[in-house]
């Protein structure tokens, strides 16, 4: 009997246009789609409908989710082999958002950490987009029946919930969703701030605490030297005690390859000027190509129209059946005869 094709796994996961992409971005999420692209049949968005949660520039969200798409592709995601699309112009993540949102209760959307930090950062707009933020991502997921979502360690809240909605609608109406499971890096999966350690490194902090994947590498080395450690010199890996150095360390670990062990070896007693240096040529050798690359893209705009519009289109198709199949279950109108 000939052997069936097996079917691939599918994989989800989502980047928002807001700002700059971080380091945290590349290690935390990132560099994982290109390494499963041969593995899985992946659809990796730019999630659009997510950044208008906070107050944007419209022009600069435009160039955002361009500038964002040429960095998926100069990072090493295949077009072909992946979809790689813009989230709002699949316009079923809203459909199946809205009707995930009957099915997420409010003491839930109370307990996400996010809702909680963003609120207090945006306190003058704690709109209901905010609040609802996670279904919209569940939404996300669900709508391409993932299996796997690779995503940093800060996303695994909504993960969780995502979970519960897929398997509180499975009760109701069947195997619908499978339940998806998170990917995570080894190391480096929350990547920290470099003026506040004990804070994850974000990109709508103020520029001196992240390093942006498009940084060049003088303002690179600049950052990292003025990076916060503590009054010690040693090079161990202590995040409790020691958490810029912890942080460092683990910049260097997901990047090189390296042990925690090695990297103390290497580096202890040395200094953390030159540790800091030595930390600064390791993100400058990874981001450097990437940054060629992503000069050659964004200069092809034909290139980039097309990859959007396939992108565009091979996602629709996908989330048109989910929709299909979602519709029926819950009970409203049929789309075909
Ligand atoms: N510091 C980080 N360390 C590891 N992973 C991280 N991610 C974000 N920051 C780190 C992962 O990157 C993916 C995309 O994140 P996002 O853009 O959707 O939003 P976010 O997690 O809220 O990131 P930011 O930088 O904090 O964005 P803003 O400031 O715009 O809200 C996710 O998989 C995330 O885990």
């Amino acid at each position: 009997m000939e052997a069936q094709p097996q079917v691939k796994q599918r994989i989800f996961s989502g980047i928002q246009p807001t700002g700059n992409l971080t380091l945290g971005n590349y290690i935390g999420a990132l560099r994982n789609f290109s390494a499963l692209q041969n593995e899985y049949d992946c659809l990796y968005s730019i999630v659009d409908m997510h950044a208008i949660t906070v107050r944007q520039n419209p022009a600069e969200l435009r160039k955002a989710c361009l500038r964002t798409m040429a960095i998926f592709l100069a990072s090493g995601l295949d077009p072909e082999k992946n979809i790689i699309y813009f989230q709002s112009q699949v316009s079923q993540h809203a459909e199946l958002g809205w009707i995930l949102n009957c099915f997420t209760y409010m003491g839930e959307l109370s307990r996400m950490t996010q809702f909680k930090d963003k609120s207090a950062k945006h306190a003058d707009n704690i709109n209901a987009g905010l609040f609802t933020y996670p279904v919209l991502m569940a939404a996300d997921i669900l709508l391409y029946m993932t299996n796997l979502v690779p995503i940093g360690a800060d996303q695994k809240q909504h993960l969780e919930l995502a979970r519960d909605i897929a398997q509180r609608f499975n009760a109701l109406y069947g195997d619908v969703f499978p339940v998806p499971e998170g990917y995570f890096p080894k190391v480096g999966a929350r990547i920290m701030s470099l003026q506040d350690p004990t804070r994850k490194m974000s990109k709508s902090d103020p520029e001196e605490c992240y390093i942006a994947i498009l940084d060049k590498p003088d303002v690179i080395r600049k950052k990292l030297r003025r990076a916060v450690t503590d009054s010690d010199t040693r090079v161990v890996f202590d995040p409790e005690n020691k958490p810029g150095v912890a942080n460092l360390m683990s910049i260097m670990t997901a990047l090189s390859g390296k042990t925690m062990d090695e990297v103390s070896a290497e580096y202890d007693g040395k200094g953390y000027g030159v540790f800091k240096d030595a930390v600064a040529d390791c993100v400058i050798s990874v981001l450097e190509p990437i940054q060629n690359e992503y000069d050659r893209i964004s200069a092809d705009k034909a290139y980039l129209e097309q990859v959007m519009v396939s992108g565009r289109e091979r996602a629709a198709r996908i989330a048109y059946k989910t929709m299909l199949k979602v519709r029926k279950k819950v009970g409203l109108a049929a789309l075909t005869l």
